[in-house]
């Protein structure tokens, strides 16, 4: 699939299937440019031209040779009142995927082209409907797996962060205003503002920043879900917690120890995030050829995983093989499971890692309890609000980070008194960085490349 941009024309006429592939009651054919009632026209029984916009007409399609296509409703959407700003009309066949299909190849033999991925989007944002964040929303809203992800796509729709960015676009405007005045009349520059108070304006303006940025974080969670991995020696429980998790006999367990060998993953929904879990071979010395390489692969899960189970037999105690793996897992992204607590067990010992639960993966005991832990390490300074605006593009996380160092250039620069003109220059380009997130100052190849993972007739 590509999307090339720079053979855009304004106006010219497109259109694609607007509802999912598959069965279902309806499917939505949209059209939109400027040729878009004429297309129609030549395809629909009434005369779509004398319609007024957002009216409802049943009718049915034909196709140039005269035959019956399908009985529709058609909808013209006139003086830019649509999601692309143009001209558009829908049309609502039956929801069969070949009906869809033979609708659509009827308006395009009409004079419509077909539309690339993204493109409707794509044109609301070249008619100003939306910014290239909101855009971007757009896509995220469609995408969206679970709830949060959902709030925060719903955010951006509206504007939220670019609310945010052209707040703090203005400020950096003022001062860059302030100390252009400054160059041009030096003597009375510091009656518009000392050098101090534009130092910490410019910190405010960092941490905001900055705040937005780290978003990120909690905004990857949200759309992308986390990786969990189970790790621990031999027999201690793994593969009967990935059941436990799962509810289901997803992995073989098994008392003989080195029975699982290659990572094995499955997903899972817990509180609303997407969870990829990994079971892995029991870490331990071995010689045995492909233990050892499922011993390697666990090592790399367990360093590649957002999330790390560590599972440890509380009838047997902490053994010395434990410890050494204890050494070599990162804690700050680990929970200690206790397992087989239904046995006879001396009391737990203490470790210094802060999340430990204890449970019984046989019994599915205290499975709650991890859920909560999970969630509380996932969450350590409490899950984002749904008002709190929470960034989920990388593209967007750049931008912000790329403002912050020339804008801690600028500030750099006041504290050694070098010459403002210099200084604007700097803010100019925060300004030009921050500009990237509603799309402006962007090159064809970037806006390309983001539409380009749009569906068709989004
Ligand atoms: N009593 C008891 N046995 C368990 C529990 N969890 C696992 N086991 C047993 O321990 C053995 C090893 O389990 P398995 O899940 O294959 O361990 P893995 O090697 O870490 O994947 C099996 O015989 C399981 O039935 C538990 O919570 N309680
Ligand atoms: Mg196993």
């Amino acid at each position: 699939m590509e999307f090339v941009h720079s053979t855009y024309e304004p106006g010219e006429t497109i259109a694609a299937i607007a509802t999912p592939p598959g069965e279902g009651g309806v499917a939505i054919i949209r059209i939109s440019g400027n040729q878009a009632l004429d297309v129609a026209d030549r395809v629909f029984s009434g005369t779509v031209h004398q319609y007024k916009s957002h009216t409802v007409h049943f009718g049915s399609i034909q196709n140039l040779a005269g035959e019956h296509v399908d009985d529709v409703l058609i909808i013209p959407m006139l003086n830019g009142r649509s999601y692309t700003g143009e001209t558009t009309v829908e049309i609502q066949c039956h929801g069969g995927s070949l009906i869809a299909r033979r609708v659509l190849e009827t308006v395009l033999a009409a004079g419509a082209r077909g539309a690339n991925p993204g493109e409707f989007t794509f044109r609301s944002f070249l008619n100003g409907k939306m910014d290239l964040a909101q855009a971007e929303a757009v896509q995220e809203l469609i995408g969206a797996k679970n709830e949060r992800a959902l709030d925060a796509a719903e955010q951006q729709l509206k504007g939220s962060l670019s609310n945010a960015v052209l707040k703090i676009q203005h400020s950096l405007t003022q001062i860059a205003a302030i100390l252009e005045a400054w160059v041009d009349f030096p003597e009375e520059g510091l009656e518009f503002a000392t050098m101090d108070e534009i130092y910490d304006d410019l910190e405010t303006i960092c941490q905001q920043l900055e705040k937005l940025a780290n978003s990120f974080h909690d905004g990857k969670i949200l759309h992308d879900g986390l990786s969990v991995c189970l790790v621990g020696c031999p027999n201690v429980g793994k593969s009967s917690l990935m059941n436990a998790l799962l509810k289901k006999d997803r992995a073989i367990v098994s008392p003989i120890a080195g029975t699982t060998r290659d990572v094995l993953e499955d997903h899972l929904r817990l509180n609303g995030l997407h969870l990829k879990v990994s079971d892995t071979a029991g870490i331990r010395e071995t010689e045995e050829g492909i233990e050892k390489e499922g011993i390697r692969r666990s090592k790399q899960a367990l360093q590649e995983a957002d999330l790390v189970l560590m599972i440890l037999d509380a009838h047997q105690g902490l053994t010395n093989e434990d410890r050494a793996l204890l050494e070599s897992i990162p804690k700050h992204k680990t929970i200690l499971v206790w397992n087989k607590i239904d046995l006879e067990h001396e009391s737990i010992p203490l470790l210094d890692i802060p999340f430990q639960v204890q449970i019984s993966a046989r019994e599915e005991m205290g499975i709650e309890k991890l859920h909560e832990a999970i969630d509380a390490l996932v969450w350590q300074h409490g899950p984002p609000s749904k008002e709190e605006i929470v960034i989920t593009n990388i593209r967007h996380k750049e931008a912000l980070i790329a403002a912050v160092e020339s804008i801690r250039c600028v500030q750099k620069g006041l504290k050694e008194s070098i010459s403002p003109e210099f200084l604007t220059m700097d803010i100019r380009q925060a300004l030009l960085e921050l500009g990237k997130i509603f799309g402006t100052n962007i090159s064809e190849d970037i806006l390309s490349a983001i539409f380009s993972k749009f569906c068709i007739g989004k």
